[in-house]
């Protein structure tokens, strides 16, 4: 095999390309200068993030686009220390992301003259946080340390991998082989066990009342299209998990709220849960109090997962079908026949939850000012309906699960971590990974906007159309309540007025400040139409918060305060 000559930066974009990266998000750095001459000579983007994690926030919305991991830097010292909150973030969500971190010399970790510039021994942190963590310390060790990054990464429950290295081996040359193509290095993805599919397609084909539940896996895996066709040939009602809203989207007349009574009924009364790309964690208290306690005692549950590790972990499991998402869904998909008649109590269960919708969007408390569920009703009007939708913040995530319809199936919040800050990030990273002729709104809290604002510069340095659609009630919010009921005011739960949408313009990009319900929509579409990062600034009620119960929110705190050894139902 002829060996080629080359910097240990050439290579390392050598081996990121076979592995299909696209994008690395990283500052321009010293520490990196040669990875990045060598990311630009071989087409690949070179994006800069404000924060170095926002940069994997961008990578995780990428990956949640595509499919594919992409490639995050921090340089020397702090900008590897920035990388470790939306390290945590990503393995909460388990979403594959590459970390690098370049690093002064390792010799300055065992100095005593207490020489600390822009050194921090960091491995012990990501080798906690990271499903692999390691330091290569010779350029001939490179190939083997990113075969295993990506190995780990992208296996059972994917998560963020990190490496380290001096920053001066980056120019180092050396004699390399060919690099390999991951087929020789890893599993790649693949389906279940043939008899575990037959099996699963006897329990669907005896099953009077089976109900399916989408879990993020589908999003992750880009199973959309797999996911509904076997929605629609069962005929069943489908639900979700939290971060599996939308993975079919809210329009499709199978579709029920998880929370919503009709949601609760189906999923008590079910013969068959069909949880797919979700081990059922969160939703309705792991499975093991609230509503699966009662209904149905004979309910079977399967699950269709890439990862053993989560199965029974909640419910006891009947039929574990353990592949890539979507492989599974073709083998099923293949034997399965089409349902002849619809489960009879759909139609009404669909009805069941759409007067419920609008009882909830009627009963919206009237204020003297917006409400941010009016907020979320009037955005949804100036929306694209192909928009993808990005979520942050605190109560947000309950006035648009109520009223802000979901109408296409992509759809990106971290509702394991509930990560404040995330969102600038991730809608940036999603606009990148669908292209810029799709639109990408973020619905944000401002308390959630705050953390990382200026990333709205990166969004115009990069020319990324993003929307930002704002629920400036001033507030941390959902932090409100608790406040008003334990100490009758609030304590550093207020925050000052701010011109968000002035500060929008000043950094170049569409601005609007709208402070009554009916500017709203226009404004939303004034936003996309400008093919600018725009930022769509609604001052909302503050008294929202505390004078009025969120929607949903009792099923919210449910899971906070629920047992987590409580015993399982079948056990009682
Ligand atoms: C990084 C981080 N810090 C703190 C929290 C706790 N927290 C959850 S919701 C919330 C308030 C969110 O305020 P905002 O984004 O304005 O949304 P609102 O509740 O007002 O709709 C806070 C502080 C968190 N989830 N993440
Ligand atoms: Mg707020």
């Amino acid at each position: 095999m002829t060996k080629r000559r080359m910097s240990f930066g050439e290579r390392i974009v050598e081996l990121l390309k076979m592995e299909n990266v696209e994008v690395i998000f990283s500052q321009g750095d010293l520490s990196m200068k040669d990875i990045q001459k060598h990311a630009e000579l071989q087409g690949l983007n070179v994006v800069g993030p404000r924060h170095e994690a926002c940069g994997v926030f961008m990578a995780m919305g990428y990956y949640a686009m595509t499919g594919r991991p992409q490639v995050a830097f921090g340089a020397m010292g702090p900008g590897q220390s920035n990388l470790l909150p939306a390290a945590i973030t990503a393995a909460r969500e388990e979403i594959p992301v590459i970390l690098f971190g370049s690093r002064r010399q390792k010799a300055v970790r065992d100095s005593v003259r207490r020489g600390r510039w822009l050194f921090y021994d960091h491995m012990p942190l990501f080798r906690e946080v990271c499903k692999y963590a390691a330091s290569i310390e010779h350029p001939a060790h490179l190939d083997d340390v990113v075969r295993e990054a990506f190995r780990q990464a992208m296996s059972g429950t994917p998560g963020p991998v990190y490496m380290e290295y001096d920053f001066t081996m980056q120019v180092e040359e050396w004699d390399f082989d060919p690099p390999l193509p991951p087929a020789q290095y890893r599993v790649l993805p693949r389906g279940a066990d043939e008899r575990d599919v037959s099996a699963l397609v006897d329990a669907i084909n005896g099953a009077s009342l089976p109900v399916l539940v989408g879990g993020e896996g589908i999003h992750r895996t880009r199973s959309h299209d797999l996911f509904r066709e076997l929605a629609e040939r069962l005929k069943c009602p489908v639900v979700n998990s939290f971060g599996g809203a939308a993975t079919l989207p809210e329009t499709h007349d199978q579709w029920l709220l998880s929370m919503s009574a009709a949601g609760q009924e189906a999923l008590s009364k079910a013969d068959l849960l069909i949880a797919v790309g979700t081990p059922l964690p969160e939703m309705a208290n792991y499975g093991r109090v609230g509503h699966f306690t009662s209904g149905n005692p004979d309910r079977k549950v399967a699950v269709i997962d890439p990862d053993p590790s989560g199965v029974g972990m909640n419910l006891p499991v009947d039929h574990a079908v353990i592949g890539h998402v979507p492989l599974v869904l073709e083998q099923v998909l293949e034997r399965l026949d089409e349902r002849a008649q619809p489960v009879p109590e759909l139609a009404e269960w669909r009805a069941s939850w759409l007067s419920e919708r609008e009882e909830v969007v009627a009963t919206i408390p009237q204020t003297n000012k917006v409400h941010p569920s009016r907020m979320m009703v009037e955005a949804r009007k100036g929306t694209p309906d192909d928009a993808v939708v990005v979520l942050d913040g605190g109560n947000t995530i309950l006035y648009q699960m109520a009223c802000f319809e979901k109408r296409s199936h992509d759809f990106l919040y971290t509702a394991n971590f509930s990560h404040l800050g995330s969102g600038l990030g991730l809608a940036i990273g999603t606009q990148l990974g669908v292209g810029r002729d799709r639109p990408v709104c973020l619905l944000s809290g401002d308390g959630a906007l705050g953390f990382h604002f200026m990333e709205f510069e990166t969004a115009v340095r990069h020319n990324l159309p993003i929307v930002v659609i704002l629920n400036d009630d001033q507030l941390f919010g959902a932090e409100m309540a608790q406040h008003m009921e334990h100490i009758g005011h609030d304590i550093q739960v207020s925050l000052g007025p701010v011109n968000y949408a002035a500060m929008a313009e000043a950094i170049g990009g569409f601005g609007a400040y709208v402070t009554r319900a009916e500017d709203i929509a226009g404004a939303v579409r004034d936003a996309f139409n400008s093919g600018k990062p725009a930022l769509v600034q609604v001052k909302t009620d503050p008294a929202a918060a505390h004078a009025f119960p969120q929607p949903y929110v009792e099923h919210l705190v449910s899971w906070l305060i629920a047992d987590p050894m409580a015993t399982f139902p079948q056990e009682e």
